[in-house]
């Protein structure tokens, strides 16, 4: 497979104006009619027509009404190339595509009977022959013709403009959308599909008509969906003064869909996953998920739709930008401080548990990368996470309102562009007059800088010194990094736990001194210096994780217990909180691999102390104790080993469980009982967050696998009214000896053996369940309800135990991968994007000890030469074994 570079961009030879399509649907053999007036772009010295296509048969090719002859045109490797052809073109293309074939789930498919499209990144060549890429935007006209007994809805993006009757038994919808757009947000949907609708008026007056279809049957799902659309709506006018410029929106949910959802212009497709709840199917999480996705697909229409991307390359300028804004809306709709900080120490987490890991691996890749084989590859926490880190950076050094004066000149020069990083880094850097020219290495270089801090107080001057240094590790292709433009968040706290006005030397010192600067760290190394400090402080740096950097500070445990309990920012209250933790845990881990008998007598005071206080700090949020008392994942204690060892790290991390379950057992209790709410189930973010503290306490106390625990297991499960209290039960039941396990796992399948979505739950569950290895895990694939064709069920059970249960997933016989690689290699036979997803699991494959590392390499090699693999598998494959 070819390797395609950034350097290598070129413009377009012809631009495309108009593109009018009449489909044919039908499952089987589906025809695809397409008119594209294009002409000649004066910045391109290519002479011939480049139009990309994949899997079609090319039926017609007219150039200005003629046919072409076979001299005229030459069909490639998933292209057709015209030759020649004049200034101004009008080009008719028709070709035969068969969806019901298409299991890859990219361009026309079908899913339960009804058609759906996705194009992004590269589908829209799977549908007709087009210069599919997204700096050629175009105005779409699309007539859709379907049997209408099975098809009475037929939508594309856009305006409906016509519709009627062909006899025959079919009909016709014609929809044109007002914006020109690049092909990749094209949409269509045509099926057995019912809509909850409601009109909204904006805040300059409009009215606007809001749609959620589902299918029939799902309609009392729809609700919170819509809900999230409405303040998303809203949110955007307040936030960043973006207007809905459509009259018509419309969200369409599919179960067979590859990624979360995907935010085609005025027609948004997803996966039910992201739309369909209510208390009976859906957790917190899941209400909290569909909240936030509905958000990022619709903020997508102003970026990423409205002003797009030049080039795949830039994906983060979208993807990055609009995670930002979507994490900024939720931490907005629960609207306290600490809700807030609850929000960003969730997104911190995922940054730490899947992005951190990323950029220390073989698959290791800039915000901007400069290469890629497989642009599916590249929807990356990388691209996604960290690029919306790198935009919250912006916000932190330029404020608040700087930033939005930022986003405000980027659409006022780019609206109904197709632009790059850089463009967005001038219009923040221009609308503020600030040189960013360093900030540029954000986006450039791969990895995750450490920031050193080291201090020294001047008793008698007052002063306290803060030394900054930075480093970077290579990653593949970059050996050497040159330094990053860090903002470092810091606060001081004195004796008492408050802090202490700040003034830096170099600034004259104001009036009000902040409790929170940020120091630019641009060099290799920079010293702060802090006058007016009264007594030796303790340092709260990178509050509220300021950049994606890892901290490296000496503390003491005294201290750490001290920030724990008073930091003033209650991101690094918890950072303490699981710094303490993480320290713990290292060193128990080490000794166990020393002796396996070191975890006897366990006993931790200070971490056990400071654990206690804060589960029974009535003054916490009780969504904040939840994050604070969960220890750090096995993964994110991975990643701090140099040799990786699961097997331990699992035995130390349940220890401790075991050790904070016993020690504090009736203070998990009263946590239970004071947490518990009688009245109706709701989702809001305070509920949610007693829910969570509850179900912790009672995840802990399940760790005592005793008939107490069992007994509040089961009642707990017997007497839920939503959920998130069921699922939470039953995970309790499932991982441990409770005599209702089995019944209570076999009920739960027969309740909800018609909801998908919960069906995937269940899998789940039991995929991460403590005593589910290999062996169980493929006779749950032998259910009749396991399919690998349905992305979502197939990571259900796959992907959720090979990512989400590492002692069984490495076990020491090695089975845990080759059930991995006899699953990539049957799923790269279905669907690439999927299977490659799955070939991730073995990045980190040479952290491991010798014997697991050698195993692990085994299986990359087995399905390296299991025959031919998908470009998506190869790369991955390739890359993990270079
Ligand atoms: N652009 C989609 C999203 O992230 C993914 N294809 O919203
Ligand atoms: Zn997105």
């Amino acid at each position: 497979p070819q390797t395609i570079y950034r350097k290598d961009y070129t413009p377009p030879a012809y631009w495309v104006d108009t593109v009018e399509m009449g489909f044919d649907l039908d499952p089987a053999e589906t025809r695809v009619a397409t008119r594209m007036t294009m002409r000649r772009n004066p910045d391109s010295r290519a002479r011939n027509l480049l139009l990309h296509g994949e899997g079609l048969q090319l039926a017609q090719l007219r150039v200005n009404g003629k046919a072409l002859g076979p001299r005229a045109y030459a069909l490639g490797q998933g292209t057709l190339e015209i030759f020649n052809p004049p200034q101004n073109v009008v080009l008719e293309i028709e070709t035969v595509i068969k969806p019901d074939q298409n299991t890859s789930l990219m361009g026309l498919y079908v899913s339960n009977g009804n058609f759906f499209t996705q194009c992004e990144a590269e589908g829209f060549r799977k549908i007709t022959y087009f210069p599919d890429r997204p700096d050629v935007m175009a105005r779409y006209t699309v007539m859709l013709r379907a049997d209408k007994e099975r098809y009475p809805v037929l939508l594309s993006n856009g305006n409906l403009i016509d519709q009627g009757d062909l006899g025959d038994g079919r009909h016709y919808a014609t929809w044109e959308d007002p914006f020109k757009k690049p092909s990749y947000l094209f949409a269509l949907v045509a099926g057995n599909l019912v809509c909850h609708e409601e009109t909204y008026r904006l805040q300059s007056g409009r009215e606007v008509l809001l749609q959620v279809w589902v299918e029939e049957g799902n309609l009392d799902k729809t609700q919170h969906a819509m809900e999230s659309l409405k303040n998303s709506i809203r949110w955007d006018e307040e936030r960043f003064g973006l207007e809905l410029d459509l009259d018509r929106f419309m969200i369409v949910a599919v179960g067979d869909f590859n990624m979360g959802a995907m935010e085609n212009k005025g027609l948004n497709i997803f996966n039910t996953k992201y739309v369909l709840a209510n208390p009976r199917i859906a957790t917190d999480a899941d209400f909290a998920n569909i909240e936030s996705v509905v958000g990022h697909e619709y903020f997508h229409n102003w970026t990423g739709n409205r002003v797009t991307c030049r080039d795949w390359f830039q994906l983060s300028l979208k993807e990055g930008l609009t995670v930002f804004r979507d994490q900024e809306f939720s931490a907005d709709m629960i609207g306290t401080d600490t809700g807030r900080a609850v929000k960003r120490i969730e997104d911190v987490r995922v940054l730490r548990q899947a992005q951190f890991p990323e950029d220390a691996g073989p698959m290791a890749h800039p915000v901007r990368p400069d290469s890629y084989v497989e642009i599916n590859n590249f929807y990356t926490v990388t691209i996604y996470e960290k690029g919306s880190e790198v935009v919250r950076m912006y916000q932190t050094l330029l404020g608040k309102d700087g930033f939005r004066k930022g986003m405000d000149l980027y659409f006022q020069r780019h609206d109904g562009q197709a632009v790059t990083c850089d463009d967005f880094r001038a219009a923040m850097a221009d609308a503020n007059g600030r040189d960013l020219t360093q900030f540029e290495l954000w986006y450039s270089q791969a990895g995750t800088p450490r920031v050193k801090v080291e201090t020294r107080y001047d008793a008698i001057g007052k002063q306290y010194e803060m030394t900054l240094s930075q480093s970077c590790p290579p990653t593949p292709g970059e050996e050497s990094k040159q330094p990053f433009h860090i903002p470092v968040a810091v606060g001081l706290l004195d004796a008492a736990g408050r802090d202490i006005p700040l003034r830096l030397a170099a600034s004259g010192a104001g009036p009000d001194a902040p409790t929170t600067l940020v120091l630019e760290l641009t060099r290799d190394k920079q010293t702060f210096v802090f006058t007016h400090v009264p007594e030796r402080p303790v340092p709260s740096v990178l509050r509220d994780f300021s950049a994606p950097v890892i901290l490296d500070i000496d503390y003491a445990d005294e201290e750490l217990a001290f920030l724990m309990a008073h930091d003033s920012d209650a991101f690094n209250r918890w950072e303490a909180g699981q710094r303490l933790a993480m320290r713990r845990m290292l060193a128990l881990t080490e000794q166990v691999e020393a002796d396996p008998a070191a975890l006897q007598n366990l006993d931790e005071p200070m971490l056990v102390d400071s654990f206690r206080a804060t589960l029974n700090d009535e003054a916490l949020d009780p969504a904040f104790r939840e994050l604070a008392l969960t220890l750090p994942s096995e993964t994110i204690i991975a990643e701090q080993m140099a040799v990786v060892n699961p097997q331990a790290i699992h035995a130390v991390r349940r220890a401790l469980r075991r050790l904070l379950a016993q020690q504090l057992r009736l203070d998990w209790r009263v946590a239970y009982e004071g947490n518990r709410d009688a009245g109706p189930y709701s989702p809001d973010a305070s509920a949610a967050g007693r829910r969570g503290l509850k179900n912790l306490a009672l995840g802990y106390l399940a760790e005592l696998d005793d008939t107490e625990s069992h007994l509040l297991a089961q009642s707990q499960y017997d007497n839920a009214n939503n959920m998130t209290d069921r699922m939470a039960a039953l995970a309790a039941l499932a991982n441990g000896g409770a005599p209702g396990r089995e019944d209570a796992l076999a009920g739960f399948y027969d309740e909800f053996k018609d909801e998908a979505l919960v069906v995937d739950k269940w899998f789940t569950l039991q995929a991460m369940a403590r005593n589910t290895d290999v062996a169980a895990v493929r006779a749950l694939m032998s259910h009749p309800a396991f399919t690998l064709k349905n992305p979502n069920r197939a990571r259900s059970l796959i992907f959720s135990f090979c990512n989400g249960n590492p002692p069984q997933f490495h076990a020491t016989d090695g089975s845990g991968y080759g059930f991995w690689a006899e699953s990539v290699i049957a799923l790269n036979r279905i669907n690439p994007q999927v299977a490659a997803r799955l070939a991730r699991s073995l990045d980190r494959w040479r952290k491991f000890t010798p014997p697991l590392r050698a195993m692990m390499q085994d299986a990359l090699r087995q399905v390296a030469r299991s025959g031919p693999l998908s470009k998506d598998v190869h790369e991955v494959i390739t890359k993990s074994l270079a």
